[in-house]
């Protein structure tokens, strides 16, 4: 299947130099799912990428998670990911003024030189897309940044007026922007999102599991099909896939689903 056709007028719109990459991955595996990968131990991050690699587009990371992490390891766990062609996500959540975020993107856990797309809040205002491409330059790579424009937990803050309007205004003509994150678990939001949003950036979900309804800690969960026919061009699964009995057939249940998705939305 030709990526451009599945992925319709986004292939040829979406600006970031990371997202034709990100689409070619996809309609290379049939997979639409990026894996949030939020174990403890190294062991069980090397595990779980070996058992669910095939069936997943990225790997969402928050290294700083990890209680045995060390430099060296991490560099053999990116090798490992690169193996099953996987885009590298550091869900970093970077919030900070322009330059503070490009030294956070070096630091201890130098995540310039290994994750592909980061998130960050717009809170400080959008130089901060900026400062983060500005990391990524400093070690000679490209990356895309995913802008926090909606969330999947209960009361969160986006959800107060004006604020997603204004982060899709603030990061929509900016290349270093790769897309939003939009919430996977109210179909009706993610549609009015992607109506904002348009076709330049895309929409990558969490908030997603194949039950839905509330989960811990005032998380919430929608349909994974749903939330793609809504407009979201990646799920985010953690617990779905790494809690389950089997994660390497969770995976490719999801993947399935979130292909068929794909190809209904796109009409091919
Ligand atoms: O609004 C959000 C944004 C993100 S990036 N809600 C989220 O849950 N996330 C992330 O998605 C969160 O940090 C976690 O890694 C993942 C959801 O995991 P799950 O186990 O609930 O599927």
């Amino acid at each position: 299947m030709e990526a451009a056709e599945v992925w319709g007028a986004r292939w040829d719109t979406c600006d970031n130099p990371m997202v034709r990459r990100y689409m070619d991955v996809a309609c290379r595996k049939q997979t639409l799912v990026i894996l949030a990968a939020d174990l403890r131990t190294m062991e069980g991050l090397a595990n779980l990428i070996d058992s669910v690699g095939p069936h997943i587009a990225a790997l969402k990371t928050h290294v700083d998670l990890v209680d045995d992490w060390t430099a060296e390891g991490w560099g053999a766990l990116c090798e490992q990911a690169e193996s099953h062609d996987l885009i590298i996500f550091e869900d970093r959540k970077f919030a900070d003024i322009g330059p503070i975020s490009r030294g956070q993107m070096a630091g201890v856990y130098d995540i310039r030189s290994w994750a592909n797309v980061v998130t960050a809040h717009g809170i400080s205002g959008p130089d901060i897309v900026d400062g983060l491409c500005a990391g990524w330059d400093d070690v000679g790579r490209d990356g895309g940044v995913l802008l926090l424009a909606q969330m999947s937990s209960r009361g969160n803050l986006l959800g107060l007026q004006g604020y997603t309007d204004a982060m899709v205004s603030a990061g929509i003509s900016n290349t270093g922007v790769f897309g939003f994150i939009g919430n996977g678990s109210r179909a009706t939001e993610l549609a009015q999102l992607r109506a904002l949003v348009g076709d330049k950036k895309l929409i990558w979900t969490p908030g997603v599991n194949l039950v839905v309804g509330d989960g811990e800690m005032g998380q919430r969960y929608g349909d994974p099909a749903q939330a793609i026919l809504a407009g979201s061009d990646g799920i985010i699964v953690g617990s779905g896939i790494y809690k389950s009995e089997s994660p390497g057939d969770a995976a490719k249940a999801y993947a399935d689903i979130s292909w068929k998705a794909l190809l209904e939305r796109s009409g091919v």
